[in-house]
């Protein structure tokens, strides 16, 4: 007899799914004993649930096909909640499974009672809640076929409960560029025709050496800018590769960087705005007057837009450039050449740098070893350790370099010790200011100008200041402190070159 627990691993399995990053609890106990019985299903424990939702994001991303979490109801779906919104905002597709109160228990409001499915809603594309076993296998196959952040609330009954039935396969899904218009949208081949100054914003799948190559062929015959958003989710970037321009943070350089189009062609991209309203300015960073265009079909549609308009033309490859080797004291402006300049071929890029890397990243890695970066999609911090995590999961023959400022690491510190249990190949650089750094910045920017001590003591992180090759030991994870730049290059070369995870505190000079 298959219970609804096993029925559920057994539909996963079935398709493909084989990773689930898991904080269970009691209601979830029968999935957790299941396990034992399903060893293609690698269960990767998690000591707070932000880190197995950060951790099935960065899977997603890198694996392109989903993972599972295991989630102890309300509670638990809660403290997964941010790092399930960036995995929103960054299109990823993962299945909560979030465990629930037997029907028997649901009015008794016992301890853990909660409305689990208004949880859902703020973060899913798809919640399902089988009442029985007869509608759970196909419950997990609608999960799986939603695409995005789908979850399945399982009540603990429906898991114990003999009878249930795997749900079978997920039909073939059609992929975007089978799904959208057969050829470019006839208005924006009649704007790269035009001559008027035009500028692609791309994102999602478009990132990729396919997509970048369609739209540099395009910029040499139009004159288009290529542009991407300041984090997407999965950009390939580096020697070899097309190049793409971030979008910056700050507002003025964006109008700088769009400064004279008259088009805006987005392509899998949202319109470009600013994070956060400012008194007397627009959030809208597209001028007005500029018309914006949106190419349907994605990497297919651009492709073909570019045989079209581009037939004889090669796109251009970003040159090898290995940045100089820094010297001297580590601060906010060289730390990044170090890691660029040593940066081992292949890597997986995780970028959580905040304003240690917000305008330097661009530049030093541009002609780096060809990389796949992953960025902060939601800016919901504490996201990076435990994408750093799923990524290295989903690519065990890829090294990943986890770039992670101070203040975002603690949020979910405790990924560390899952890098260390399952021994991923994560070289961790802390980007240690003491501070919120960007916090202090914003501060002015919202006209808050007087910044008193009670004030300052909100954005310092200074008594006591943090020790994190303390705390990155206590966990398993090997670290060094680098003041450096001379002692960050010998710690990141050996840190990358022996396998297992390891964490270097990088020590930048105050900025205050
Ligand atoms: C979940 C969440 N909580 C709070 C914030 C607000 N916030 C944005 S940046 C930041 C501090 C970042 O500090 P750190 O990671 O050290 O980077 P730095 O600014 O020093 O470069 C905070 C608290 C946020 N974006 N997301
Ligand atoms: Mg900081």
């Amino acid at each position: 007899m298959t219970n609804g627990a096993e029925a559920i691993l057994q539909t996963l399995i079935d398709n493909d799914v084989r990773v689930c990053f898991a904080n269970p609890g009691t209601s979830e106990m029968h999935l957790v004993a299941a396990l034992d019985s399903f060893p293609q299903m690698r269960a990767v424990l998690c000591l707070f649930e932000g880190v197995a939702t950060g951790a099935a994001d960065g899977y997603g991303r890198m694996a392109g096909s989903p993972a599972a979490t295991l989630l102890h109801l309300g509670p638990g779906l809660a403290n997964g909640m941010a790092n399930l919104h960036n995995a929103r905002r960054a299109g990823t597709a993962l299945l909560n499974i979030v465990g629930d109160h037997a029907a028997s228990h649901q009015d008794l409001d016992s301890p853990l009672q909660s409305d689990i499915r208004s949880a859902a809603g703020v973060v899913s594309t798809w919640v399902g809640r089988p009442a029985g076993v007869a509608d759970l296998g196909p419950a997990v196959i609608e999960g799986l076929q939603a695409g995005g952040v789908a979850t399945l609330i399982v009540p603990a009954d429906v898991s114990w409960s003999d009878g249930a039935e795997p749900g079978g396969r997920v039909p073939r899904a059609q992929t975007p560029s089978e799904s959208g218009p057969a050829g470019a949208s006839e208005r924006v081949r009649e704007v790269l025709r035009s001559g008027e100054p035009v500028a692609f914003l791309l994102d999602g799948s478009v990132l990729t050496e396919a997509g970048l190559a369609a739209a540099d062929r395009i910029a040499q015959v139009s004159g288009a800018r290529v542009f991407c958003p300041t984090w997407p989710a999965r950009w390939r970037r580096g020697a070899g590769v097309p190049r793409a321009t971030p979008i910056s943070y700050r507002a003025e350089t964006v109008r700088e960087q769009l400064d004279g189009i008259r088009h805006l062609v987005l392509v899998e991209a949202r319109p470009p705005v600013t994070s956060f309203a400012y008194p007397g300015q627009e959030g809208r960073l597209v001028a007005p007057g500029v018309d914006v265009h949106e190419l349907e079909g994605g990497v297919a549609a651009l492709s073909a837009l570019a045989d079209e308009l581009a037939p004889e033309v090669i796109a251009r490859l970003a040159e090898s450039r290995p940045a100089e080797l820094p010297t001297g004291t580590l601060n906010a402006d060289n730390w990044a050449y170090v890691v660029s300049a040593l940066l081992p071929d292949e890597a997986i890029l995780v970028d959580e740098a905040i304003t240690s890397g917000l305008t330097v990243l661009p530049d030093a890695f541009a002609g780096a070893p060809a990389h796949d970066v992953l960025g902060l999609t939601g800016l919901a911090i504490g996201q990076g350790l435990p994408l750093a995590a799923g990524a290295a999961i989903a690519c065990p023959d890829r090294p990943v370099v986890c770039l992670e400022a101070d203040g975002s690491a603690m949020y979910t510190l405790s990924a560390l010790w899952t890098h260390a249990r399952e021994q991923l190949n994560i070289t961790t650089v802390i980007l240690n200011n003491r501070s919120y750094a960007i916090l202090r910045a914003e501060m002015g920017r919202v006209g808050a100008t007087a910044i008193g001590p009670s004030a300052a003591s909100m954005m310092d992180l200074v008594g006591p200041d943090l020790d994190f090759v303390s705390l990155s030991q206590g966990m398993g994870v090997p670290a060094t402190r680098a003041t450096t730049a001379e002692e960050l290059a010998a710690q990141f070369k050996t840190a990358t070159s022996t396998p297992g995870p390891h964490l270097i505190e990088a020590v930048l000079t105050s900025d205050r």
